[in-house]
């Protein structure tokens, strides 16, 4: 009796099997077809750069099936086929980012600011609030440093372990299952030389996180081949001292053929089961892959490979050999299979079609309109600037742009209720290309820093504790209120940091949440990045801020255009913590936050002058929804100050000076350590009844949101910019937004002054310190000599 039920089974089996593996290549010669049109989309003009998932597709079908909801994706441009088939993007979605289509429905990616085939889903509802997780795909958007996904994937994989592992987190189900989420990376064969790739793998074996890392192996990078990328030209044999055997867990390796549909099923589910189950990394090679239309729009392959290369390109082109097999093994017959291409290809071509349509709607209409305008203008320029709005095919904004500020400048002398209304609809599209082009490049939500209300500092007693001891209260009361807060970096764990501001911290929360890492400062970074994208709070620490130069590369091109790239569809509320400006020598007082200003606009940057500020900027950032970078002073850590009985309460707003002395000759703005030394060439200047007013900017980004320097300018007519960068770093910022954005030459009644450091590092010791960074003397001088200048016979010369 039992035969006939097994044999309807197995019938039934083959027919779902059959199903499926038509489906997965339909999906894939979609996929193919998406790549192919994609390319011509580009050749004829229609889309700027175009790079694509071709001889990708089979390996990545096999990972989507291995994907779970919870789970998270970090990878780069190849992955087309792998967003398919979870659904976080369809064909239509694609080719509307390669239009650069600026609708978040339509191209929900990137609303059109990142370049084709750079991925990402909404985590965030329109107003900034976390989506659920759980109950979806999930993938963190694409940047193009070849690499750049490593760090943050370290960080998405670590907050299953966190999960895990803090029972008190196992309430934010929206994030977890308890930690059963894998991360999944994807990385070019060629991308694995980078330094972040090994940082990252060797972190991801020490931690045990569930991560698992796909290379996608083609044998180039670009134009060069893996002899000059890879030693031993094998990335898996180079990795396999990683795995696990006698001595330790590690990092599991696996390998499979990009043309092997069979083969890569089965080791996909395999690794992911392996990894999600023990929580132990993978990394799965992916070799003999191929690119058929070689790396991207910009060049040919055939340039570079030889003719072997390329036939063998083409036989084993995943998409062909998942075809043969298909046939041989009786799963699908010849005209099953062209029909079923023939469908996929109609369908590639209808989705280009309406995201062509889609993309141009708009823009049609903004034409119209403005044409509408110039038609109202009685001016040989605006019928020219009709013509050439009617003859350009398919134009877009900049040629809007173009026709209207062409058509003021012609009419200037001839105002007109016409040209009234042009300029009022020209200012107007100014204010959509903002929004279209410009917006978030912070939160927009109401857990913005700026929205978080200030709690001033209540104090008991005047008692006094060293530095450390404030914003060690601080962490520690953080720790105690929030289960999402954790710690970590270098010696942060055992000892509580270098400078004891955890100290005791990991031995009342556990090594879970407060813990050592490896000396790794780009991947502390990404563990901190993943963490904060998956709802917890990480505090991420760099020993000392000449250090955060190994992570500056990856705040700047990750952390700081996450809101900005997905247009609002992720964050990463991160904070970074560091110590810097002053100790010792060229590695351990440098202050170079010009260049980090610099590079990281998108996050906050404080830079308290004590402790208490410190604290108080702590409190706020966890309050918030976005990252930060809280440089402490290295040498305030013993100095005396009061402990604010709120300590887990009080606030220091960001974007906010604070008037340290009043005076009326000239206005100090300086930040930091440097603030006690220009103290102390005030007293000097004092005793020569040269009164100088001293402003604290606590931020440099956002910096004095109010305008609040500009009104002690108004006073004293006088102004300097002090700090301990280069000449031109971070003073020539601050003089900027003072003399430029407020307004601030209005007032001037001499030249504005700035004094920094040398441009050299500091120089080791004391004398050292004294000759490379700005020193009480040379201040006094500078002002003094100021003074003298604007008033000779009462302050002759020096
Ligand atoms: C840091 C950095 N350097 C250089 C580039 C330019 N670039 C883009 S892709 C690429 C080659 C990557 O090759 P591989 O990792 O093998 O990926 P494939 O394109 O072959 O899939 C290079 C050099 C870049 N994007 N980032
Ligand atoms: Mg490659």
């Amino acid at each position: 009796m039992s035969k006939p039920i097994a044999k309807d089974k197995m019938t039934m089996d083959f027919e779902a099997f059959k199903k499926e593996v038509l489906s997965d290549y339909k999906l894939a010669y979609e996929s193919r077809q998406a790549s192919l049109i994609g390319r011509k989309e580009v050749l004829t003009g229609k889309a700027k750069f175009g790079i694509f998932g071709d001889g990708k597709e089979v390996a990545q079908l096999a990972m989507a099936k291995a994907f779970q909801k919870g789970d998270f994706r970090s990878g780069y441009y190849r992955d087309q086929t792998f967003m398919f088939a979870t659904g976080m993007n369809s064909i239509q979605n694609f080719f509307a980012q390669l239009y650069a289509h600026t609708d978040v429905e339509a191209e929900p990616n990137s609303a059109g600011r990142s370049m084709n085939g750079h991925f990402g889903s909404r985590l965030l509802d329109d107003n900034g609030q976390w989506l659920p997780q759980t109950d979806r795909y999930n993938s963190s958007s694409d940047i193009s440093p070849t690499a750049g996904q490593m760090p943050r994937l370290l960080g998405l994989a670590l907050a299953s372990k966190l999960y895990k592992q803090n029972p008190e987190l196992h309430q934010y189900t929206d994030f977890s299952n308890q930690g059963n989420e894998v991360a999944f990376g994807t990385i070019g064969n060629a991308s694995t030389s980078e330094g972040g790739f090994w940082e990252v793998m060797n972190a991801a074996g020490v931690l045990q996180v569930p991560m698992v890392m796909s290379v996608w192996d083609d044998a180039y990078g670009i134009s060069v081949p893996a002899k000059y990328q890879t030693t031993k030209e094998n990335i898996s044999a180079l990795l396999s001292g990683f795995h696990t055997d006698e001595l330790g867990p590690g990092v599991d390796i696996y390998k499979a053929k990009g043309w092997d549909y069979a083969e890569l099923c089965q080791v996909y589910k395999e690794a992911v089961e392996h990894s999600r189950t023990l929580h132990r990394p993978v990394l799965i090679h992916v070799t003999e892959v191929t690119q058929p239309q070689g790396h991207s729009t910009s060049g040919s392959h055939e340039r570079y490979k030889s003719k072997e290369r390329l036939q063998w390109e083409q036989d084993f082109d995943c998409i062909k050999k998942m075809r043969e097999w298909m046939q041989e093994t009786n799963i699908a017959t010849a005209q099953e299979l062209d029909e079923l291409e023939k469908e996929a290809t109609d369908y590639v071509n209808q989705a280009k079609k309406q995201a062509w349509e889609a993309y141009l709607a708009p823009l049609k209409k903004d034409i119209a309109t403005c044409i509408q305008y110039l038609n109202d203008i009685d001016h040989p320029s605006a019928a020219e600037a009709v013509k050439t709005l009617q003859s350009t095919k398919d134009a877009i904004r900049k040629d809007i742009g173009m026709a209207i500020n062409q058509v003021l400048i012609a009419t200037i002398q001839q105002p007109s209720s016409e040209r009234t209304a042009l300029k009022q609809f020209y200012e107007q599209f100014i204010v959509d290309n903002f929004e279209r082009y410009s917006s978030h490049l912070h939160s927009e939500s109401a857990h913005r820093a700026l929205n978080i209300t200030e709690v001033k500092p209540i104090y008991a007693d005047d008692k006094l504790v060293d530095g450390r001891e404030v914003v060690l209260a601080c962490f520690d009361a953080a720790l105690e209120r929030d289960p999402r807060v954790l710690a970590f970096g270098e010696d942060v764990g055992t000892i509580g940091d270098v400078n004891q501001g955890f100290a005791g911290m990991q031995e009342k929360y556990g090594e879970i949440r407060v813990s050592d890492t490896g000396i790794r400062e780009l991947s502390i970074i990404g563990q901190g990045i993943g963490a904060a994208m998956r709802g917890l709070r990480p505090i991420a620490e760099i020993q000392y801020l000449d250090y955060l130069l190994y992570a500056v590369q990856i705040m700047s091109d990750d952390i700081a255009t996450m809101q900005y790239r997905t247009k609002g569809g992720q964050k990463t509320p991160l904070i970074i913590r560091t110590r810097g400006h002053r100790l010792e020598g060229i590695w351990h007082s440098g202050s170079p936050m010009g260049m980090i200003i610099n590079a990281v606009r998108g996050m906050h940057v404080c830079v308290p002058r004590n402790m208490t500020q410190a604290a108080g900027m702590y409190n706020l950032l966890l309050q918030a929804d976005e990252p930060a970078l809280v440089v402490e002073c290295l040498n305030g850590y013993r100095l005396k100050e009061r402990l604010p009985q709120n300590i887990a309460e009080f606030t220091v707003p960001l974007g906010v000076p604070e008037t340290l002395q009043e005076g009326s000759d000239v206005t100090i703005v300086g930040y930091g350590s440097t603030l006690r030394i220009i103290q102390d060439a005030m007293q000097k200047l004092q005793q020569l009844d040269i009164s100088c007013e001293l402003i604290d900017v606590q931020t440099l980004l956002p910096f004095d949101v109010n305008h609040l320097i500009v009104e002690s300018l108004k006073k004293t007519n006088k102004v300097v910019f002090i700090d301990e960068d280069v000449p031109g770093g971070a003073t020539a910022y601050m003089m900027q937004q003072v003399l430029e954005i407020q307004g601030g030459y209005n007032y001037l009644d001499s030249a504005p002054l700035t004094i920094a450091a040398k441009a050299h590092r500091p120089a080791y010791g004391t004398d050292g310190d004294y000759f490379s960074k700005p020193n009480a003397e040379d201040i006094f001088i500078a002002i003094y000599n100021m003074m003298h200048q604007y008033h000779p016979s009462k302050f002759p010369a020096w």
